[in-house]
């Protein structure tokens, strides 16, 4: 069962990033062409990651323990801090000048994959006060979200922040489940076991990478105001 869910993992993001480049050439609004080939790469490492684990090489098998899927936090130490560059170029009209912000966002992202990474190679209770830390990151991350972000949305046209605002609860929902599913998981407590797990992450990411990439790339009328927008914001343009 855990090799189906693995195969369907790496023919579902194989076939978004098909579909998303598609898009990209043919569809995407003028200006707005950044979006659909983040998102494709998104997806794109996303098949590497289900292709590897599919074919039992991006696994660490350790005698006693559960196996470590470390394709998964590979994929997700690359893919998480894309999804974030997608909300943050959404909610900014003018990213260079909320470098730090993007920084900032980025920065507890990674780190929160990290310990989260090392949370799942302990073998000892010490995981669990990785686990914590690494929530910790996720909480202040998601805050910044919400507020320094929905702050700046502000200044965007409408379209442009229905879509982020929609996109960050989206996230903020999808996101705060990851760790729920850790710790029930194979790699906490073993509420339920790794084929559950594994059909659960499956779910999840399948909803935060593909469902995010869909809401996104096919919300025109959006990305026609970023593009009419200009990538530099214009001192003309009515805020
Ligand atoms: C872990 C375990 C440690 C505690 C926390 C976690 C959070 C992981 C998250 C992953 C998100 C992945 C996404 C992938 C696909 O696009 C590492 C599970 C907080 C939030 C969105």
């Amino acid at each position: 069962m855990i090799t189906l869910w693995l195969v369907i993992g790496t023919v579902v993001m194989l076939a978004a990033t098909l579909y998303f480049i598609f898009l990209g050439f043919t569809s995407a609004p003028q200006g707005s062409r950044h979006f659909y080939f983040i998102t494709a790469l998104i997806t794109l490492i996303a098949f590497v990651a289900y292709l590897s684990m599919s074919t039992g090489q991006g696994v660490i098998e350790a005698s006693g323990e559960a196996p470590l899927y470390q394709a998964r936090y590979i994929d997700w130490l690359f893919t998480t801090p894309l999804l974030l560059l997608d909300l943050a170029l959404l909610a900014l009209a003018a990213p260079r000048r909320r470098i730090n912000l993007i920084a900032a966002l980025i920065g507890l992202d990674v780190l929160m994959i990290l310990i989260g990474w090392w949370a799942g190679a302990t073998a000892s209770g010490a995981k669990y006060v990785l686990w914590f830390i690494s929530l910790a990151a996720m909480v202040a991350l998601l805050y910044l979200i919400l507020t320094q972000l929905f702050t700046v949305s502000t200044e965007r046209p409408d379209s442009v922040r229905y879509i982020f605002r929609t996109l960050s609860i989206y996230t903020v929902v999808l996101w705060a489940l990851y760790p729920v599913v850790w710790l029930l998981g194979a790699e906490g407590i073993g509420t339920f076991g790794l084929g559950w797990e594994v059909f659960l992450f499956l779910v999840l990411d399948i909803l935060s990478k593909v469902g995010f990439g869909f809401l996104l790339l096919t919300n025109r009328p959006a990305l026609e105001a970023i593009g009419s927008g200009g990538a530099q914001a214009r001192p003309s343009r009515v805020q």
